[in-house]
């Protein structure tokens, strides 16, 4: 499984990759070039390790996430949809995390000029949904071309206006793709397309010490259960699209990627502790 990590310049993307992979890798400002750095992490499972006690096998292969630290995505890059090498990285991600930033440190600029994570969380939303809907509009407009040239394949043109209607639909209800039911045949076409809303999305709210998480009571984050690592459950809602959201309250104990927590890392500026919880 490989999953990308994006969010506004200087949301905390590296410190919180280099806590996922313990890896070292420098926080130095990125400036809108897309380096990418990739790290594959053991997802430890106690049964396997159990397993391996067990039968004492020449070696124990664990599950394996590879992260990859993105940088790059800005508001008001998707106008045009987001720009080719940057989708192209996207593309690959079988899912993405969201870092937004919610500590203040007047050291480190904001692009905004100000904290604001629901407005930094909802803004980064908007750009994965508007590059779908360029997307997708773009492929309508192909299908219309093509009809009005003759010569296609007639019954593939109308299958494929059928669906991509129905997404056109759903993200201009500002809606993601992946609350859409698809069918596995539906799943096979929009294979090669590359749609950002289809992945699922865990948001993670980077706070400083001693900061509490954003109330995302009733907003496009708390669609799933909102839950820390503590357990406690913030929003009832129940989830209604494969997403979700976690918040760093000054670092992180657990990663919620797998159903299992890795072992603890070492977290150098976002400090200790309180949750990063799967959807
Ligand atoms: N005070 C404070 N600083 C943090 C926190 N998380 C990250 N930083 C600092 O913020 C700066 C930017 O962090 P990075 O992890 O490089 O952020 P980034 O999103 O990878 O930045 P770009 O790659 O340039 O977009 C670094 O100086 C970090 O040490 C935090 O929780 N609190
Ligand atoms: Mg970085």
């Amino acid at each position: 499984m490989k999953l990308g990590i994006i969010g506004l310049p200087q949301s905390g993307k590296t410190t919180i990759y280099n806590a996922l992979t313990r890896g070292n890798t420098p926080t130095t400002a990125s400036a809108g070039r897309i380096e990418v750095h990739n790290a594959v992490v053991d997802v430890p499972d106690p049964r396997v390790t159990k397993l391996s006690g067990m039968f004492n096998p020449r070696k124990t292969i664990y599950a394996k996430v590879t992260y990859a630290d993105i940088a790059g995505l800005e508001a008001g890059s998707a106008k045009s949809g987001i720009s080719g090498q940057l989708l192209n990285q996207l593309n690959q991600m079988d899912g993405l995390i969201l870092v937004v930033r919610g500590f203040t440190d007047e050291n480190v600029m904001h692009p905004s000029g100000s904290i604001d994570p629901m407005r930094d969380a909802d803004s980064m939303l908007t750009e994965l949904l508007l590059n779908d809907l360029i997307a997708v509009e773009r492929k309508l407009e192909k299908l219309i071309e093509e009809r009005k040239k003759g010569g296609t394949d007639k019954t593939l043109n109308a299958r494929q206006t059928e669906l991509f209607e129905k997404l056109n639909k759903t993200l201009s209800d500002n809606k993601p793709l992946r609350s859409m039911e698809f069918t596995n045949d539906e799943h096979r076409e929009l294979a090669s397309f590359g749609l950002l809303t289809r992945k699922p999305i865990l948001t993670v709210f980077n706070m400083g010490e001693g900061q509490s998480a954003p109330d995302v009571a009733g907003t496009r984050q708390a669609r799933p259960p909102f839950r820390c690592v503590d357990g406690k459950t913030r929003n009832g809602d129940r989830p209604t699209e494969r997403g979700g959201c976690g918040c760093l309250h000054g670092g992180i104990r657990h990663q919620g990627i797998k159903s299992e927590p890795h072992d603890q890392p070492v977290v150098r500026s976002a400090a200790s502790a309180n949750l990063l919880h799967r959807w």
